[in-house]
């Protein structure tokens, strides 16, 4: 995966004067399967959020409420999202390092998430993950999915 892969995606916007309605489909507005939602909440001033790339879970982030950067980087290029509006979604791909930062008071972070939690799916620190990129690229392209000669 690399960061032409993520992107952000809009949601419906069902405008209301007794307020707004958005809504979320998989296999629509997600295409894989939603295994969890969690979200963060209460960040303080200053802080951050991530540090790791996920080996196989699909993410989508979306700013409930107020505001945050999402930093991504594929081992070759950063690229930082600005997330404030609860329409909108950015899509990571596995294999993306992201950190989370510049949260505005009050915000919300919610994440729909390809795969249940568990440690084991997690690069914590960067040379690791440089280091599976590395492998990655030297596997042979059909262990990698692309098209290969016959
Ligand atoms: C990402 C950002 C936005 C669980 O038990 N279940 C869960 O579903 C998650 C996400 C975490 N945890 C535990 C594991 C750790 O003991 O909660 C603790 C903090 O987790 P983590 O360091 O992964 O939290 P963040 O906010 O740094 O990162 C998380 C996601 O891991 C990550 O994929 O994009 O939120």
């Amino acid at each position: 995966m690399a960061l032409a892969d993520c992107r952000i995606v809009g949601f419906p916007k069902i405008h209301d004067p007794r307020g707004n309605l958005t809504f979320v489909e998989g296999g629509n507005h997600v295409d894989y399967d939603i295994k969890r939602v969690y979200y963060i909440y209460d960040v303080p001033g200053g802080a951050e959020r991530g540090g790791h790339a996920h080996k196989q879970t699909c993410e989508m982030l979306i700013a409930m409420s107020g505001s945050f950067d999402v930093v991504l980087n594929d081992g070759q290029v950063e690229q930082r999202f600005h997330l404030n509006r609860s329409h909108y979604g950015l899509y990571v791909p596995p294999m993306t390092w992201r950190h989370l930062e510049n949260f505005s008071s009050g915000s919300v972070c919610m994440v729909l998430a390809s795969h249940r939690y568990t440690e084991e799916d997690y690069y914590r620190a960067y040379e690791d993950f440089e280091a599976a990129l590395e492998v990655q690229a030297a596997a042979p392209a059909a262990h990698r999915g692309l098209p290969h000669a016959a």
